[in-house]
């Protein structure tokens, strides 16, 4: 099986590298926007409200990343609060997307606790990122057991990225990447001739305790080439 993917779609370089700039990969990460939130204890006002202040949040982290010129905008799980978002959250999150694209932006996303499919019975096994994904607005790492690398050009560099959703077996606490297994080595190894394999697990681990991983699977691959 290939696990190769060339994301080239959304390369439109506004603005983004030049001169000094080489070499300098520039990262934004969020997690837990939670999206579309719902709990019963709270009235339909105090609801609405913190609806609109989840969707704030992550509008600025959206112009956060605009403003700085972020090569990378990567959403590490829980997007949304539930695999079943209303329509007007879904919306509002395709409406960022689109800025993130405009602005040259590549987007990366997996599946929290929260947005992730439990079976094939929920929701068809689909979270809601798949449509997005789809239409080309975010990379979207579905799987939670098997490694996806996808290749890009950003800053004058050549970076290979991989991700896992939540894997709804493991327990909570437990390690996200216990279960994975990189089935293509020979892959990953032919990669790190051509490619910088970066690892950003230091920004990573307080967003993805317990919730999917993007760039803890990057390590992963790292100690393995390494070791
Ligand atoms: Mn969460």
């Amino acid at each position: 099986m290939d696990q190769r993917h060339t994301f080239s779609t959304l390369t439109r370089n506004v603005g983004n590298t030049t001169g000094r700039e080489e070499g300098i990969v520039r990262v934004i990460l969020t997690a837990d926007n939670h999206l579309s939130a719902y709990s019963p204890k709270l009235s339909q006002t105090r609801l609405a409200e913190r609806r609109r202040r989840l969707g704030l949040a992550c509008k600025q982290v959206v112009d956060a990343a605009i403003e700085r010129r972020a090569h990378l905008f990567i959403q590490a799980g829980d997007l949304f609060d539930s695999v079943d978002p209303r329509n007007r959250e879904r919306d509002f999150v395709a409406e960022q997307l689109m800025r993130l694209q405009s602005a040259g932006i590549h987007t990366f996303g997996v599946s929290g606790n929260h947005d992730t499919p439990r079976q094939k019975t929920e929701q068809g096994g689909f979270a809601p990122q798949n449509i997005y994904h789809r239409l080309n607005g975010m990379y979207y790492f579905a799987s939670s057991d098997v490694l996806t690398l996808v290749e890009l050009d950003v800053a004058g560099l050549r970076l290979a990225l991989a991700g896992l959703s939540y894997h709804p077996g493991v327990v909570p606490g437990g390690d996200p990447l216990d279960h994975v297994e990189i089935t293509d080595l020979t892959l990953a190894l032919s990669l790190v001739e051509k490619l910088r394999v970066f690892s950003l697990q230091r920004l990573a681990i307080p967003m993805c305790k317990g919730r999917g991983s993007v760039i803890g699977a990057l390590a992963k691959v790292q100690d393995h080439l390494i070791g």
